[in-house]
């Protein structure tokens, strides 16, 4: 059985009783999105009361001696394979949504300020209400893995399938424009937009227009979509995407605005994928109603002919691709150590060579501090942690040991006298949500130059006084060099108050370029090792070992 099933198994969570999903969106954005699809249909409706059905441009097959004929064979995998990985970014996608079921316009992520929601509850006041406690269940058969809190495996598949999609993109667009196929999707002249009102004048009147050989060449509208969808949407998707890590958001904060910020960020990324998802009905459904058979040699075997060939094909396709859904399924329950190590081994060396080297220098004000702060984590329970006495300062003794030349033992007061540093950072948690703190504490930096550590030391152990999700040690490592970037420190304030329980007291790590899952906290001990395989099940820590998340968590 695999480790993941044995969790599960173990913490009496299959098949959590509350399964539940309700989708709620605020009253404001229900009415714009309704205005916003019904809009284009009214518009067509009048169009054809008081005009009459518009008549539409002849579409020969060939206008210019250049223009395309069929469907390359490039093109035709390039459509598949992005269709394969489709289903794996939005099956994951979704997974990672229902995490933090609640998607916002602002980065505090205060509750009652998401504009839609995919649970049932309001975040309760009067109780401690951890985002963990809010994630929800989503059925396997639709997210990948699907369940609750499998945020780590779900993360994998998207970022590796968004990698690949990345890929077959630069291919498909590099070879649209070194062949003539570009003609078929860039607009290239104006006319072709109120041509593509007038088929929509058509299709919403339910009058279907004789439409060009699609061999040849796409009518108006079509055009335009196929051109939105390619050349609009998933470069946002992309850069949506990129927009949520927090190596990038803390290093260059320009970027995450130019789409009204990380949260903004994450709720385009949603409607981005909502975008393909209204694309896909239709475009099914013209290709099924518009000449099934043929279409699908035009697109599979690139001929055109009439034939069931093609939509034979097609089909064994659809079912590789759910064989695809399935073993992508049982890997995730039963060997979730492979995609973690496939995602490592993939995307870990780029991660490190690339987002792990930007520093994190993007500093907030005093107004951007968020009103509410997401907590996370189980408050520890253990005689040692709660005899701490006052604010859990007062028999504090921090244990810095390892493969250091000069091992010490500090306490608050102590650290204090290294020098404080203050900084106003915005917090990623790696389930969606994000907010703006104020920490006080001493970088990580003088600490190293304290104890000096030795040549062999490459990692840092953070030691918690609290337990993981599954019970045991809650710990995390850090690189020597992800810990010494300068704004990587141990925190004793937030929002210059002394921490409070829930958010870590007396002492917390935080990692700005990372997910909030390294930044422990309550901690106990700080080690330095030469490698994370040391330490608990040697993945780099609790989650790393017990959920799967990767050791790098700069995306
Ligand atoms: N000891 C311990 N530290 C922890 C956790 C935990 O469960 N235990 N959760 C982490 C996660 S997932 C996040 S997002 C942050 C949340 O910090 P906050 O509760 O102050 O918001 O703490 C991190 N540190
Ligand atoms: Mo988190």
């Amino acid at each position: 059985m695999g480790e993941m099933a044995e969790n599960i198994r173990a913490n009496h969570l299959v098949y959590p009783e509350d399964r539940r999903m309700r989708i709620h969106v605020r009253l404001p954005f229900l009415v714009l999105g309704a205005v916003a699809a019904v809009l284009p249909l009214a518009g067509a409706w009048v169009w054809m009361l008081v005009f009459g059905l518009p008549e539409l441009a002849p579409s020969p097959r060939i206008t210019y001696p250049d223009d395309p004929v069929g469907f390359p064979v490039w093109l035709r995998l390039a459509h598949f394979v992005n269709l394969v990985l489709m289903v794996l970014l939005v099956r994951s996608g979704l997974s990672i949504l229902m995490d933090h079921p609640r998607l916002y316009w602002n980065d505090h992520c205060t509750p009652g300020s998401d504009w839609i929601r995919f649970t049932p509850f309001e975040v309760p006041k009067d109780r401690v209400w951890t985002a963990k406690d809010d994630s929800r269940y989503l059925s396997p058969w639709i997210g990948l893995p699907g369940f609750r809190h499998t945020i780590g495996i779900a993360r994998h598949w998207h970022f590796l399938s968004a990698f690949f999609w990345l890929g077959n993109g630069l291919i498909f667009v590099a070879l649209l424009f070194a062949t003539n196929q570009w003609k078929r999707l860039v607009p290239t002249d104006l006319s072709l937009f109120t041509e593509a009102a007038k088929v929509m004048v058509h299709y919403a009147t339910f009058h279907l227009p004789v439409e060009p050989d699609g061999f040849f060449r796409y009518n108006a509208l079509q055009q335009l979509s196929y051109f939105g969808i390619v050349f609009i949407v998933a470069p946002v998707s992309l850069l949506t995407g990129l927009a949520m890590s927090p190596a990038i958001d803390n290093w260059a904060g320009w970027y995450p605005k130019l789409f009204g910020g990380r949260q903004a960020a994450r709720s385009i990324h949603f409607l981005a994928m909502c975008s393909y998802l209204a694309f896909l009905v239709p475009h099914v459904g013209m290709v099924v109603i518009t000449g099934l058979c043929q279409n699908m040699n035009h697109i599979i075997s690139g001929t055109d002919t009439t034939g069931p060939e093609g939509l034979l094909v097609f089909l064994a396709g659809v079912a590789g691709i759910l064989a695809l859904c399935w073993a992508t399924h049982w890997v995730s329950w039963k060997r979730p150590r492979w995609v973690q190590m496939g995602f490592r081994r993939i995307l870990g060396p780029l991660q490190r060579a690339v987002l792990n080297r930007l520093p994190s220098r993007r500093q907030y004000t005093r107004d951007d501090i968020s009103p509410y702060f997401w907590p996370n984590g189980k408050l520890p329970h253990c005689p040692e942690w709660e005899g701490l006495g006052d604010l859990r300062r007062q028999g504090f003794k921090l244990k810095v040991s390892g493969l250091v030349e000069n091992p010490v033992e500090l306490g608050i007061d102590e650290l204090e006298n290294l020098g404080k540093r203050e900084q106003i950072t915005l917090h990623h948690c790696i389930q969606g949500w994000s907010g703006v703190a104020q920490w006080g504490g001493v970088t990580l930096r003088q600490l190293i130059d304290l104890v000096k550590p030795l040549p062999d030391a490459k990692v840092v152990v953070f030691r918690s006084f609290g337990e993981g999700h599954y019970g045991g040690e809650y710990y995390d490592t850090l690189t020597l060099e992800n810990a010494a970037h300068p704004e990587t420190m141990l925190a004793w304030e937030m929002n210059d108050h002394p921490l409070t329980d829930l958010h870590g007291a007396p002492l917390r790590l935080r990692a700005e370029n990372q997910l909030g899952y390294k930044m422990v906290k309550w901690i106990k001990s700080v080690e330095f090792v030469h490698s994370e395989k040391e330490v608990g099940k040697g993945y780099g820590g609790k989650n790393e070992d017990d959920e799967y998340y990767p050791v790098v968590a700069n995306i």
